[in-house]
């Protein structure tokens, strides 16, 4: 399976991803927490990403693209992955379709994860009150909610065109909501 998982900040994603790398032998590919140990390890590209990161920005493609690509350089190419959000905007998009082409490989599923706002400030609520993730604070959630309309929701629709698209409602007990992930991946 060739999967992409795309939805709204705090929509589940990075949660389900784990479900189903728990479940399936595949490698899954998260660039959110990808870029997040890159800060944390304070690496050149973890100190360019913060500053987009915090201020709940898009960090820019060639940073985010060149760590997708890495993973397909090589002999040896995954051939069943699951990127979790990514990609996050139409040229992200278009930059994967060329390196999986150079792959000769094809996306079998895009999973969007559907989920409404009220629900989605809730969520990171919690988690900033857990976690203390800095993106978490209420100014920086209002802009990723806006990246996330203005940017990655047209991806929605770039994946929709393609028939491999299947929306999963992402609200209520995560196990449920795993169950119906694992059933359009059957
Ligand atoms: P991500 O790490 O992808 O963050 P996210 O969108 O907030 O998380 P996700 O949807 O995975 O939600 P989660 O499972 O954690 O990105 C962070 C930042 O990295 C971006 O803003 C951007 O700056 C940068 N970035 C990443 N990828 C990029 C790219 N391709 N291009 C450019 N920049 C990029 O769930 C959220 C919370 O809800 C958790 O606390 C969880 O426990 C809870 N939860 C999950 N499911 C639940 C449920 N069913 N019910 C109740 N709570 C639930």
């Amino acid at each position: 399976m060739r999967i992409v998982f795309v939805g709204p900040p705090g929509s589940g994603k990075g949660t389900q991803a784990k479900l189903v790398q728990e479940r399936m032998a595949l490698q899954v590919i998260g660039t959110g927490d990808l870029l997040r140990g890159a800060v944390k390890a304070g690496t050149t590209t973890g100190r360019k990403a913060e500053q987009f990161m915090i201020r709940g920005e898009l960090v820019p493609d060639a940073l985010v693209n060149d760590i997708v690509a890495e993973f397909f350089r090589g002999t040896n190419p995954p051939n069943s992955f699951l990127l979790d959000g990514y990609p996050r905007n139409v040229s992200q998009a278009e930059y994967l379709d060329g390196v999986l082409s150079d792959c000769k490989l094809a996306l079998t599923r895009v999973i969007f994860f559907v989920v409404t706002v009220d629900e989605l400030i809730r969520r990171i609520d919690v988690r900033r009150t857990a976690e203390n993730r800095p993106d978490d604070d209420a100014a920086a959630v209002r802009q990723r909610l806006t990246t996330y309309e203005q940017a990655t929701r047209p991806v929605v629709d770039y994946y929709r065109k393609t028939g491999i698209l299947v929306e999963i409602p992402a609200i209520g007990d995560v196990e449920a909501i795993h169950r119906r992930v694992i059933a359009e991946l059957r």
